[in-house]
């Protein structure tokens, strides 16, 4: 996945750095100033950590597997997930724990077969991290988590850590709901808390509606898995929208887990008879019972792998034409909607992973400021700083995106064509492109365009409630700062330039 950015959208990433080396080098720069930059500037440089939060059993792992695209994450029906635990990028694979102090300490384990006893006391333990030597980790790192309300508190205790610290820990969100069980009102508590300490950052959740397949009893399962999942997002404010999903298909696609065996024993069933095709199809216990087509041992792979609906959807593919075993796993890789979420994925966090990080930082910054172990003079120093960065222009694209979460989640809203014009606005790929103008446009062009979209978001925010309005003024403003780009590219002659 490649991300394409306006050049302004990494300045305040820049900019950031830039006050991290110059709390390293700063005369009055005392220890831990020195340390906690060094250590902000190692997390900025780091990818988006989007952490997978939710139930045990909501389908974590399962997710976790599917988007790395491989087996790693351990998963069942039993609680499988001992730690909090990074999948990142690494040019080979191995496995560090890191311990509440932040020492780093190598495990001798494959990343697949992560033990619960890791050597250290698991109170000592506060992450470990695997590293993958896989593409799929390249622009971020997914955090696995045991889950809320986990059967050990202190597995419980150390995702809500993870979550509840000011997002010093974490990027952005996905919050998985679980179609099976219903939807709890206090399962979201913790979620809750993660949204409050993130708003200021504009932390971005993205909700999942994981087992999709089970909704429907046994018809087409979507139409219910969406009221599902359109009823989770109206009762967890600030995630937006929730996107229904079928996880352990997902899983088996994304993470090579369909084999041509399954393929095989897929064209063995869609060629028995029909009348104990249909039967078998009728219920997972008909499924098992009926042993006229595959052996048990068979069966029990195909419903592992796929699910019931699986099964369905493979088997509708054959009918349909589909002849060879890469034919059946697209029609299953449809089936799962994975691919639509890695695009709100790409769309919502990797696309403004500069600017997120940045704000992080940021974040951590105002922090420190607040730290009582910071020297006197240093606070003096970065308050300043801090101060001056934040009424920075050029760290305007942090404001946007904050706006932009507010949209994302609900917690702002403007009319339909106001929503699709700043979305444009923030995600652009140039100035000409954010306005909407073509990408030859003159200066001329893109400043009158600039002001008159401008304009429309000024008359809207004397018209709405404080948040909309807020939202539009951090629009406008975005209007005027490519005003005066172009104006300056434009030059004193007035001549014409890249837009
Ligand atoms: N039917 C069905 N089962 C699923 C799906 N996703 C996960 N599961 C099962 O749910 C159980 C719990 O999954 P896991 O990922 O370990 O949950 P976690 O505790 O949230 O990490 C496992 O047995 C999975 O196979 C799905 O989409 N459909
Ligand atoms: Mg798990």
């Amino acid at each position: 996945m490649t991300v394409e950015s306006h050049d302004a959208a990494d300045e305040p990433l820049r900019l950031i750095r830039e006050l991290c080396s110059q709390s390293a080098d700063h005369a009055n720069a005392d220890a831990v100033l020195a340390a906690r930059a060094a250590a902000i500037a190692r997390s900025a440089s780091e990818p988006v950590r989007i952490a997978v939060t939710g139930r045990v059993n909501a389908g974590k792992s399962t997710l976790v597997n599917a988007l790395v695209g491989q087996h790693v994450a351990r998963t069942g029906p039993v609680e499988a997930t001992a730690h909090v635990i990074r999948y990142r990028f690494g040019q080979f694979d191995h496995v560090d724990v890191v311990d509440v102090d932040g020492r780093r300490v190598p495990l001798r384990a494959a990343p697949d077969a992560i033990p619960s006893d890791v050597g250290i006391p698991a109170t000592r333990v506060d992450h470990i991290e695997v590293f993958l030597s896989t593409r799929e980790l390249t622009d971020m790192i997914l955090v696995d988590t045991p889950g809320l309300e986990s059967l050990t508190e202190d597995r419980s205790v150390r995702t809500t850590r993870l979550l509840g610290s000011a997002g010093a820990d974490v990027d952005a969100a996905i919050v998985v709901l679980d179609a099976d069980s219903g939807l709890v009102a206090q399962q979201h508590r913790v979620v809750e808390n993660y949204l409050a300490s993130r708003e200021a950052a504009g932390g971005t959740v993205v909700g999942v509606l994981s087992k999709a397949d089970t909704a429907g009893d046994g018809r087409d399962p979507w139409p219910d898995a969406e009221k599902l999942a359109r009823s989770a997002a109206a009762a967890l404010p600030g995630v937006g929208t929730v996107h229904a999903l079928c996880t352990l298909l997902a899983e088996t696609v994304s993470a090579g887990l369909f084999t041509q065996a399954l393929a095989d024993d897929l064209a063995t069933l869609a060629a028995s008879v029909p009348r104990t095709r249909t039967i078998m199809l009728l219920s997972a216990d008909r499924f098992t019972a009926t042993d006229d087509v595959l052996d048990a041992e068979r069966r029990g792979r195909l419903l592992e792998r796929l699910g019931l609906y699986g099964v369905r959807v493979a088997l509708g593919a054959i009918d349909g034409g589909a002849t060879s075993a890469t034919e059946v796993a697209d029609a299953l890789r449809a089936a799962s909607r994975i691919d639509e979420l890695r695009e709100v994925l790409r769309r919502r966090v990797l696309a403004h992973a500069s600017t997120i990080k940045a704000a992080a930082a940021l974040d951590q910054f105002e922090a420190l400021l607040r730290a009582p172990e910071l020297g006197q003079d240093a606070r003096l120093w970065l308050g300043d700083q801090v101060e001056e960065l934040r009424l920075d222009p050029r760290l305007h694209p942090v404001l946007e995106h904050e706006a932009l979460a507010a949209l994302w989640s609900g917690a702002a809203r403007l009319p339909e064509e106001l929503s699709v014009a700043f979305e444009r606005l923030v995600g652009g790929a140039d100035d000409a492109d954010r306005i909407g103008v073509s990408a030859t446009a003159d200066p001329r062009t893109v400043t009158a365009a600039a002001r008159e979209l401008g304009g429309r978001f000024r008359t809207h925010a004397f018209r709405t409630n404080p948040r909309a309005a807020w939202l539009a003024v951090v629009a406008e403003r975005s209007c005027l700062l490519i005003t005066q780009r172009a104006r300056a590219r434009r030059g004193p002659s007035g001549g014409p330039g890249r837009g």
